[in-house]
């Protein structure tokens, strides 16, 4: 794939530039990541909106077999249509500029016998989700029975797909849903309706036990010292650089301390001479608007990190690009490969507490009082995928099962053309 290759250019001549005076700098991943994905089998990290709107996980939807669709309306801007509720993508949607829609299937292998039927929650603004529906079926595109009815139904997130059971279900060849209420806006809709024959049910059991792992991995207890799971008391805890920056590696002139507090003018890590493993460091950073940045733990290549260390993501997540990005790019989180449980970091200007502590597998977050994250590496064991099932960013396709619990520890420097300033970067270790 022609945007496959693409990246793997762009990746090597990311990291090929680490070191020239004027780095590309990674800003560039960031671009590429966020419209990866258009037709390739990167993250589900599936484009919107121009690109924007990045999903965490998207149901895995059932394709509609051939048939003829119409709808209520043509649909409320150009791809937008009736058909987009039956493409078997949860990506696309079909949506209408009004408080009702319809929309209506007729299966052109005549007629079948829908047992269930599942509605799917499109991007953004949750106003539009359907609240009162029927869905109805006919054989002749005049009568109608009534099969199923709601009312009052409540919707929990984006990208929700829900099933419901056809009580008494028939052979119809025209299947209609037919949406009275929405949840407020003058604008409706539903990113998919799947019409599910008992065949379907069969063959999506049988891909969702072939698609999840073979066995379960049953992982060994490890006594454990920590984690923090609050911030500690750090008092006697060293420091992690010196304010002279001595036992300090980063390119000449990039990092500089004043006032105790560490930044960068470029794109380029600060790391510790030395190897640590089993510790827990806490520190306090300040994020300017759309700062993203991170501690990158357990490096074991200083040159390309990016593959080879752990990073806890920082970002500005009240940046609007960083607010629609995928949760694994947010603050606290474990860079594309877990979402923290919450957004916890202030605003741009103001100091942030973390408190990370790294031991042997583990990886645990607090930020700014709350146990945010919690990571056992040992589950992270695909080169492609995250445990919850979700697709990686292809450039962290190590496993991090794998990945050595011990190495530098760094701060990324001024990353996506917003600086970063931390303080008080003190380390334990256990
Ligand atoms: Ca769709």
């Amino acid at each position: 794939m022609g945007k496959i290759l693409v990246l793997t250019i762009l990746l090597l001549a990311a990291f090929s530039c680490v070191e020239a005076a004027d780095s590309v700098g990674i800003d560039k991943l960031d671009a590429v990541f966020l419209n990866f994905d258009k037709d390739s089998e990167g993250w589900a990290g599936v484009s919107m909106d121009g690109g924007k709107q990045a999903a965490a996980n998207l149901p895995k939807l059932v394709k509609m077999e051939k048939g003829t669709v119409k709808g209520s309306s043509r649909g409320a801007a150009g791809g937008e249509g009736p058909d987009k509720a039956f493409d078997g993508s949860a990506a696309t949607k079909y949506c209408v500029k009004s408080r009702t829609m319809w929309v209506h299937y007729q299966f052109a292998a005549g007629k079948k016998k829908v047992e269930t039927y599942s509605i799917t929650t499109a991007n953004d603004a949750p106003e539009r989700d359907p609240r009162d529906w029927k869905l109805l079926g006919s054989n002749d595109d005049d009568q109608w029975d009534v099969l199923d009815e709601k009312a009052g139904e409540k919707w929990s997130k984006r990208f929700e797909r829900r099933e419901f059971r056809i009580a008494k279900p028939g052979e119809y060849a025209y299947f209609k849903l037919d949406i009275t209420k929405n949840h407020g806006e003058d604008t409706c809709q539903i990113a998919e309706l799947e019409l599910l024959t008992a065949e379907d049910l069969e063959k999506k059991k049988e891909t969702e036990t072939r698609d999840k792992p073979s066995k379960k991995t049953v992982l060994k207890k490890i006594k454990r010292k920590g984690p923090a799971t609050a911030h500690p008391d750090v008092k006697g805890w060293k420091p992690l650089f010196s304010e002279d920056l001595s036992n300090a590696d980063f390119p000449k002139g990039v990092w500089t301390v004043s006032n105790g507090e560490f930044t960068a003018s470029k794109d380029q890590a600060l790391w510790t001479n030395k190897d640590y493993e089993n510790f827990i460091l806490d520190l306090e950073f300040k994020t300017d608007n759309g700062s993203n940045s991170g501690v990158l733990a357990y490096v074991t290549d200083t040159r390309k990190w990016i593959p080879n260390s752990v990073e806890i993501q920082i970002t500005d997540d009240f940046a609007k690009k960083w607010a629609s990005a995928n949760p694994t790019w947010r603050c606290g989180a474990i860079f594309g490969r877990l979402a923290a449980s919450k957004s916890m970091v202030k605003k741009p200007g103001e100091w942030n507490r973390f408190t990370i502590t790294c031991e042997g597998p583990f990886i645990d977050v607090v930020l700014n009082g709350e146990h945010v994250t919690a990571m056992d590496m040992r589950r992270w064991d695909s080169a492609k995928k995250n445990p919850d099932g979700s697709n990686k960013p292809g450039w962290l396709n190590k496993p991090l099962s794998k990945h050595p619990t011990r190495g530098k520890i760094g701060l990324q420097g001024k990353h996506a053309g917003a600086p970063i300033w931390f303080r008080n970067i003190k380390i334990k270790e256990l």
